[in-house]
């Protein structure tokens, strides 16, 4: 690694710092900054005076970026791309001096992306940026990064260049955590970059936020509502930082980036105003996806799992293109889209290299959510060469997945740590969410209805359900599966969800094997046990046949998230006729 060529404080915990030590003032120009920061950070930084470093503008069209190599960072490169932009990738403390615009899009770990940045010096490089009022975006992290601390495994000192500590969101008061999905801002007059947001929707993924205050509220340019009023956005002159993700926000963020890419250029046309108000339900469309018996990648869609066409050539059903389709559901409105590689438990992903093409090519056109999953598991292949399952997420997120969902493997897991109580901190749902954050895994879960006429018959916990069984059964436990339903584990939905929310998931995807592909709705027996197990966000999957079964699953469980794949696919049922009908029953979504 090149030498750092100053020497920056390694261990930021080695300050002492408090809130305390901020007066309030109202300073409005970059020395306010500098002063600021030497007063709320004085013993933070060892490092040479600014003046030693020149600073030299480079091209116009290029933007400097900041990735510290902890995550998705593709997407916010496609955007840049999108808005016509050339990347240039910081590889030393000069070139985010010598920068004409830096973007910072914080990904991870507060305490591993502070230690990587005191690590390569960059820490120094970023506040003296900051103080001469360069331009500069922070994304997410890259906005908690510039307060004075975070309580993320720590307390953990930051850049300390706003007053405040980065806390957790408090998951007791019903608030689910992290706070996934599309909430609504509240703007300030003078945010700039949000002048096109027109009081729509934008995409955050966090568990912690930071609290707008009297020692901070010069900073603050906007707020969101999540159980309390939590900072979405500061700006000082020149110097921006968002903690929703612009890049994924849609047309919507692609609106915020542009207004930071071309601060002097006048809106071309009036934004389309939107009513948003608080957190939307989403509506996600998933893609099932495996090859052929020719070969091909294709989007694929079963009945109860059975992908095959019950013809004398049993072949498998082909729906489309994974990359078209996603584009085209990314164009008619859809929230998030998932892709699942159906056969990834039997087949190695990291071989098939046809699925990290499909998420490279839809990452550049799709500007929401993509999750990925199949396969995410430890592997060694046919000439000894062992994967861990987080090299394999590692390789799915840099290929543009926002979030990796863990199906098999997870129950395997859940099935270890309910036998033993012991949490190993090795299994690719720990490892994979201590390294990418909890916001960044979901678990996929695949039961399937067991009838029962006494609840008390099994050890597991069993619902009694709304419509009873084919012997008028009045009870069913759901039972997990693994191998794409192929083989049923001893090991209960319930029991699964509660386990995986402890082992560090941040979000459940909950399929129902019974309704897959049949368009009955959903089970809402099944979405009510778990979603009232947990207190991470719950996707309701299988079954969509309506409209109107998008508005009972939002209006009968405390389901965050609504997929369906089968009536997409076959246009039976638009996007945007789903989200037409939610907001007429007064459900809130995105527009
Ligand atoms: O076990 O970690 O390799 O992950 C495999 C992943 O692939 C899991 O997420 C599992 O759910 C999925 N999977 C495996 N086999 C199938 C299959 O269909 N044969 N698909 C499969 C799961 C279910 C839904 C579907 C909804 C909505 N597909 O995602 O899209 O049921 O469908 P609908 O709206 O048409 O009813 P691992």
């Amino acid at each position: 690694m090149e030498a750092a060529p100053f020497t920056s404080s390694s261990s930021a915990s080695a300050s002492s710092l408090s809130s305390r030590s901020v007066t309030a003032r109202s300073l409005s120009s970059s020395s306010s900054l500098l002063f600021r920061r030497n007063n709320i950070r004085n013993s933070y930084c060892k490092f040479k005076s600014p003046r030693n470093f020149s600073v030299r503008a480079s091209g116009d069209s290029v933007v400097t970026l900041l990735d510290y190599g902890a995550g998705n960072v593709r997407s916010v490169r496609n955007a840049i791309r999108h808005l016509g932009f050339d990347i240039k990738d910081v590889q030393t403390p000069e070139d985010i001096l010598k920068a004409n615009r830096l973007i910072f899009p914080g990904v991870g770990a507060f305490a591993a992306a502070m230690d990587v940045l005191n690590k390569k010096g960059m820490a120094e490089a970023l506040c003296t940026y900051i103080e001469k009022d360069r331009p500069f975006l922070g994304i997410c992290l890259g906005l908690q990064l510039l307060f004075e601390s975070s309580e993320e495994n720590g307390p953990v000192n930051g850049l300390g260049l706003i007053p405040g500590v980065v806390g957790r969101f408090d998951s007791s008061n019903d608030f689910r955590v992290p706070h996934i999905g599309w909430n609504a801002l509240q703007i300030k007059e003078d945010s700039k970059i949000l002048d096109d947001i027109g009081n729509r929707h934008v995409y955050f993924v966090h568990s912690y936020r930071a609290m707008p205050s009297d020692a901070n509220k010069e900073w603050v340019s906007s707020t969101c509502n999540y159980g309390v009023d939590f900072i979405a956005s500061v700006r000082r002159g020149n110097v921006h930082a968002v903690q929703f993700h612009p890049e994924k926000s849609g047309d919507v963020g692609l609106s915020v980036l542009r207004r930071f890419l071309f601060p002097k250029s006048a809106t071309m046309k009036k934004p389309i105003e939107g009513k948003a108000s608080k957190l939307a339900k989403r509506v996600i469309a998933c893609l099932d996806v495996r090859t052929n018996d020719k070969g091909d990648l294709v989007v694929t869609k079963g009945d109860q799992y059975d992908v095959r066409e019950h013809t004398k050539e049993n072949e498998v059903r082909n729906l489309g293109k994974p990359v078209e389709l996603a584009g085209q559901y990314y164009k008619d409105g859809a929230d998030e889209v998932s892709f699942l590689n159906i056969t990834g438990f039997r087949d190695f992903p990291l071989g098939d290299l046809p699925m990290l093409q499909v998420l490279r090519y839809t990452s550049e056109n799709v500007f929401v959510p993509l999750t990925v999953g199949g396969g995410i598991r430890d592997f060694t292949d046919a000439n000894g060469r062992h994967y861990t399952s987080l090299e394999v997420a590692s390789e799915y997120f840099r290929s543009g997945a926002d979030k990796i969902s863990i199906g098999s493997d997870a129950v395997y897991t859940a099935e270890e740590y309910l036998r033993t109580g012991v949490k190993t901190g090795k299994s690719s749902l720990e490892l994979i969410s201590r390294i990418y954050g909890n916001q960044a895994v979901v678990v996929s879960i695949d039961p399937r209805r067991v009838y029962l006429k006494n609840p008390n018959d099994v050890e597991f916990k069993a619902v009694r359900l709304t419509n009873p069984g084919p012997k008028e059964e009045e009870y069913a436990w759901y039972q997990c599966t693994v191998n794409g339903g192929r083989e049923g584990r001893p090991i209960g939905a319930y029991e699964l969800a509660k386990a995986v929310e402890e082992l560090g998931a941040g979000e459940i995807l909950l399929n129902c094997i019974d309704c897959d592909g049949q368009g009955k709705g959903f089970d809402i027996d099944l979405i009510n046990l778990v979603s009232d197990a947990v207190s991470i966000p719950v996707i309701a999957s299988s079954g969509a046949g309506s409209v109107k079964h998008f508005s009972d699953v939002f209006m009968e469980t405390n389901a965050s998230a609504a997929l369906a794949a089968g009536i997409f696919h076959r246009k039976e049922v638009s996007i945007q006729s789903v989200k037409e009908h939610l907001l007429k029953e007064g459900i809130e979504v995105r527009i």
